[in-house]
């Protein structure tokens, strides 16, 4: 067995004009393939690891063999990130539900809340993701992580991401990183977000 490429559930143009298809074509079928093929190639030796979904093998590192650790979370955490991040994004979708009351609640409204996620985004310095997690208080907490380091694996639940690679937004927006993180709030599908969140305190309550 061997991880996949997700399939998309939309069409690259899908998120047009935030992302553009072009973008969104390259990212997906070159930038996370190349993740995926590298993960494969890491473990051909260990093929008892990919019968684990990426997602528990990231929460549990101590699961991979010591002597393939450095790639196995490199490209692991960019094939999880990648996966990640296309099944939050959407147009069109309205701020409502538990997590709009969540986010409310610890950032007083959602302008607050995106001047603070945005910050974090434009403030990352060189690659990264900036997410909003659940964190171990069970609280929401925006964070930077540098490169593709998953919060999976420092006991965090994820929410929303922003790719802030430059290949995530070179085309479309070259050097102007804070356009593309502006315009990335048009395309967060939030009944995807509210879905997980309700998941994660559902677990949290069994
Ligand atoms: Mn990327």
């Amino acid at each position: 067995m061997t991880y996949k490429l997700p399939k998309l559930e939309y069409e690259y143009g899908a998120l047009e004009p935030f992302i553009d298809a072009q973008t969104m074509n390259i990212h997906y079928n070159k930038h996370h393939q190349t993740y995926v093929d590298k993960l494969n190639d890491a473990i051909k030796e260990y093929p008892e690891i990919s019968k684990k979904p990426i997602e528990e093998v990231l929460e549990n590192l101590s699961l991979i063999p010591d002597q393939i650790k450095t790639p196995v979370i490199n490209n692991g955490c960019g094939h999880s990130n990648h996966k990640f991040f296309w099944s939050i994004l959407k147009k069109e979708t309205e701020f409502k539900g538990e997590i709009s009351k969540e986010i409310i609640k610890k950032y007083g409204d959602l302008e607050i809340f995106k001047k603070e996620f945005s910050n974090s985004a434009i403030t990352l310095f060189g690659s990264g993701w900036v997410w909003l997690v659940l964190n171990e208080n069970n609280d929401l907490e925006i964070i930077q992580l540098k490169n593709q380091d998953s919060p999976l694996s420092i006991g965090k639940k994820p929410s929303i991401t922003l790719d802030v690679w430059e290949h995530a937004y070179y085309l479309k927006y070259q050097n102007k990183r804070a356009d593309y993180v502006n315009a990335f709030f048009n395309v967060i599908n939030w009944n995807k977000v509210n879905e997980l969140l309700l998941k994660y305190k559902d677990n949290i309550n069994s």
